[in-house]
């Protein structure tokens, strides 16, 4: 497949694995890019040592070219951004921010810089700053989402920019591969899709859960603390509705979710843990290797357009 995103990162599927905090690490990431995808390591809160070492052990499992997401509302960010210059990864994805102000470092370092947003006025201004491509990622995510559903953000966001733009959200198979490229897009981001992967090292107890989930299983916390983030519904998650609903604070609020990410990713706390999904978890039934992924998604892909092909008389 071949796409203005193939020829921009030199990647022979269209497809971006997510930066999913504490879960894309250099095993997952090693694997797609193998697999002929874009495997991206996210940096997350971690400190820069921990970051240098994914990297480090990625470059040692693949000599295809892979990224680092970088999320922004890290402490750590600017020491993250730095590093990424000094290992030369080829391309950087950003979340829950604005990276304007490392633009003109990553870009002089040759880069690819690729953001992710969550709205047409985001997108703009990514492409003002020097954006090589962005990610729409629509409110299906997992994790940190915003307001607008993929199937509404990603022709808006086609419609503004001159780059290429990444369709993420609601992305799980072949169908949302041609249903993106059909939007605009010149390729898709996945995330939820990749917690099953053989390759993925999530807790199994996670694992089983996106695999047993279905369509309403998600639930998003946090929309009145303005930090909305969609994960598997639990005892965590409804404690925590119920808490919003009851008006107590953000500091409360937060006792309950502060390292739950890592809980559920390490420990396989399914209770009060935060399993970070997005809504297509309740089309992800087996496990699989991220190349027996790819190759079906495209495969699946291929065959729609083939068929759509024989609609017009
Ligand atoms: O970033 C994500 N998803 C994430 S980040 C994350 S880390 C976390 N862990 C625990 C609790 C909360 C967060 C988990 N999932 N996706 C990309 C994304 N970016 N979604 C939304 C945005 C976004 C939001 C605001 C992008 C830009 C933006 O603009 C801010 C501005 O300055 O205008």
């Amino acid at each position: 497949m071949k796409t203005a995103l193939t020829e921009l990162l030199h990647i022979e599927y269209p497809i971006l694995q997510g930066g999913m905090a504490w879960v894309a690490e250099h095993n997952l990431a090693a694997a797609v890019s193998n697999a002929g995808g874009l495997g991206i390591i996210a940096a997350a809160n971690a400190p820069v040592e921990v970051v240098r070492e994914e990297i480090r052990k990625a470059k040692e499992m693949t000599d295809r070219p892979f990224g680092v997401n970088v999320m922004l509302l890290s402490p750590h960010a600017e020491e993250i951004a730095n590093l990424l210059v000094e290992e030369k990864v080829p391309v950087v994805t950003t979340g829950a921010g604005n990276p304007g102000t490392f633009m003109k470092l990553w870009k002089e370092a040759g880069m690819k810089v690729i953001p992710v947003v969550a709205s047409v006025a985001m997108a703009k201004m990514m492409q003002r700053s020097g954006a090589d491509a962005v990610i729409a990622e629509g409110c299906e995510s997992g994790g940190h989402i915003g307001e607008t559903t993929t199937m509404a953000l990603v022709p808006q966001v086609v419609d503004a920019v001159q780059i290429p733009v990444i369709g993420a959200g609601g992305i799980g198979d072949g169908r949302g591969l041609a249903a993106a490229l059909m939007l605009g897009a010149s390729g898709v981001q996945m995330g939820t899709r990749f917690l099953v992967a053989r390759e993925c090292t999530i807790h199994e107890n996670y694992k089983k859960k996106v695999l047993k989930a279905k369509d309403i299983d998600t639930a998003v916390t946090g929309r009145s603390t303005g930090h909305p983030v969609r994960q598997l519904r639990n005892r965590m998650t409804r404690e925590y509705l119920e808490m919003e609903k009851e008006g107590k604070s953000f500091e409360e609020l937060e006792l309950l979710t502060l390292g739950s990410l890592r809980r559920a990713v390490q420990e396989g706390d399914t209770d009060g843990g935060s399993m970070m999904s997005g809504q297509i978890a309740g089309m992800v039934k087996k496990e699989q290797t991220c190349k027996e992924m790819l190759e079906e998604i495209v495969g699946e892909a291929e065959n729609l357009f083939r068929e759509a092909a024989t609609w017009e008389k």
